[in-house]
């Protein structure tokens, strides 16, 4: 007889109900703190046709005070606390937050260009969890212990980084070969025809394996909190459900889910489907994505769809799938100490930038779907319509290397080349250059110094899951200026309503919009720039790991009330907690 035996049922119901009321109410005085904000006028999108009216969390049934909390780090720990104690976080991704490299000073540390990094690191400095993840870097090895742990961050250090080795073959299958040949243009459908072989296929379930060693390995406690993040392991959660079976598995899918037509061209859909269903929660960042991934279930395997509930019950298991925008953390003072014209006097000055031009900036990786020749192609239009912007314009494009040694982003890299000398030869002249393109890797400082800078930063993804490059944009605007043109095929075009929404297929109607940007009056951006930065501030991202993890509690309690024999509903369990946390401030 186990010592729980031991206990009538009845004291178990008495002991959750109670723990119950005291979360909650531990909870409400989190919230209690929280500021309520004046609403602020609200323009439509430049492209009506193209922008959502409401924003997605809006539709999704969030009522409006709860777009006006504010979550932080300490409200994070508090519902760590008071909702999960004692219970472990595992995050596993292929990227690690903090790569040890070679150079020529000796030992570097570099923080990696990736919207996964920017936004989980935050999030488990917070949570002072364990990272599972690929050692890629040159200086990995000799910078970790005999376990393969390094603490991080360096310089204050928060949780464990375990490092996992992958080998030429297996980074090539698993990395360059299934994740980013075959899965990634599969789910951007950026017209990059997705490569599928049998042999990066065997070194991806080998790798996903092989992390599922890891995370069994690192888990001190047979009920951890698990996050699994993104494409490189659609097959990790059902191979940690049979090795820790009362685990809470949370994955998140970083990128978007095709439609089930696209998705079937894939030769191991099953395979993927039913690695990913071994998740009690699936997350993916708007709405449109998860009813694809719904669709796509529904078409290729025996499953009972609770479209309602937002729950897939496979294999006597049932795994939520919700969307959780993702977002930034909200900048520091840092940010603030210095004004805007100090800023952009540093960038110009580094630059060799005219003092009396525009500067319009792109910043993002070097990448297909970022629709960076587009963004080139739709200034050629702007240059060919508004000819007295010549010599008044510059674009500066940020562009951190990336995949460089697979075909398609070499193709990409020459494209680019090719375009912004062309179009430098046909509107620059001495001293100017329409176009700087700056293909290296920035520091966050940097970054944040050009997003100042800027009059316009231009986000023309063709296929994005959100974007963090836009809400960052917004983020460094304490001044309230500037304008943020954005894709509609951006998953942040579903909050950023009040951005110029274009579609980067048409560069004539880009042009344009480019136009209407830098002829915007400054009263109209600050409208606008007010009310982006509500919305990035408010849903920051520590309500994106926060809203997943309430979701996990309140399946955790609901597991604890099945087994004693209660009702046995487990999809009917998400979105309530929020919901009562906003009652119970009202
Ligand atoms: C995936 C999804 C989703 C860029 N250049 C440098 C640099 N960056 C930083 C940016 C930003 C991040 O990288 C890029 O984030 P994105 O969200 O724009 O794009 P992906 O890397 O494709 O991210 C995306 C994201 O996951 C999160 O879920 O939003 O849809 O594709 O933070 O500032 N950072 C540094 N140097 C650079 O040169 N340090």
């Amino acid at each position: 007889m186990t010592p729980d035996s031991l206990f009538p049922a009845a004291l178990h119901w008495t002991i959750l109900a109670a723990s119950l009321i005291v979360s909650l109410v531990a909870l409400a005085c989190v919230i209690v703190l929280l500021r309520r904000r004046a609403p602020v006028p609200t323009f439509t999108a430049s492209t009506p046709d193209a922008a959502p009216i409401l924003r997605e969390g809006e539709k999704n049934g969030r009522s409006p005070d709860e777009a006006f909390m504010q979550w932080s780090p300490d409200m994070l720990r508090q519902i760590l606390a008071s909702e999960l104690p004692n219970t472990e976080l595992i995050v596993v991704s292929n990227r690690e937050p903090y790569v040890h490299e070679h150079g020529a000073d000796g030992i570097e540390l570099k923080v990696p260009a990736s919207g996964l990094v920017s936004a989980l690191e935050p999030i488990t400095r917070t949570c002072a969890g364990t990272w599972i993840a690929h050692g890629g870097g040159s200086a990995d090895r000799e910078t970790s212990d005999r376990n393969d742990h390094v603490m991080v961050p360096p310089d204050a250090p928060a949780y464990t980084l375990r490092r996992v080795w992958l080998s030429e073959e297996e980074y090539k299958g698993y990395y360059l070969g299934f994740a980013n040949e075959g899965l990634w243009p599969l789910c951007h459908i950026a017209f990059t025809r997705p490569q599928f072989r049998a042999a990066d296929w065997e070194c991806y379930q080998a790798v996903n394996r092989k992390f599922a060693d890891a995370v069994v390995e690192e888990a001190k406690t047979k009920r951890p909190i698990v996050l699994v993040q993104d494409y490189h392991f659609a097959l990790l959660p059902r191979l940690i459900r049979e090795r820790l079976p009362d685990a809470i598995i949370i994955t998140f899918w970083h990128i978007p889910w095709p439609n089930s037509e696209v998705f079937s061209v894939c030769p191991w859909r099953e395979q993927i489907l039913d690695g990913l269903l071994g998740s009690s929660i699936l997350g993916f960042h708007i709405q449109l994505h998860c009813n694809n991934f719904v669709e796509s279930v529904d078409r290729f395997l025996e499953s009972r769809v609770d479209r309602e509930g937002a729950a897939i019950s496979y294999g006597g298991r049932t795994t939520l799938v919700h969307s959780y925008p993702i977002s930034i953390e909200w900048p520091e003072e840092r940010v603030r100490s210095e004004t805007v014209a100090q800023a952009r006097r540093r960038i110009f000055k580094r630059y060799d930038l005219s003092p009396d031009v525009k500067l319009a900036v792109g910043v993002e990786r070097l990448d297909y779907t970022k629709g960076i020749l587009d963004r080139f192609h739709a200034l050629d239009e702007f240059f060919h319509q508004h000819s007295d912007w010549i010599g008044r314009l510059v674009f500066l494009q940020i562009a951190a290397p990336s995949r460089g040694t697979l075909p398609a982003y070499q193709a990409l890299y020459q494209e680019c080349l090719d375009l912004v000398a062309e179009i430098n030869e046909r509107y620059g002249s001495d001293g100017y250059q329409p176009i700087v393109l700056v293909p290296e890797h920035h520091d966050h400082e940097e970054l944040a110094d050009l997003f100042r800078a800027a009059d316009v930063c231009v986000v023309s993804s063709l296929h994005d899951g959100m974007n963090l490059v836009a809400k960052e944009f917004v983020a460094a605007r304490d001044d309230e200026a500037g304008v943020l043109v954005l894709s509609a095929f951006a998953g942040a075009s579903r909050e950023l309503l009040e951005a110029l929404i274009v579609n980067p297929f048409d560069a004539t109607g880009m042009g344009e919009v480019f136009f209407q940007a830098l002829t915007m009056p400054v009263e109209e951006q600050t409208m606008r720039m007010r009310r982006l930065r509500e919305v990035v501030r408010s849903n920051n991202v520590y309500r994106w790991a926060g809203s997943m993890l309430l979701d996990a509690a309140r399946l955790r309690q609901r597991e604890q009330f099945r087994d004693l024999g209660g009702s046995s509903a487990p999809w009917a369990v998400s979105r309530p907690v929020e919901e009562n946390v906003i009652r119970l401030r009202a």
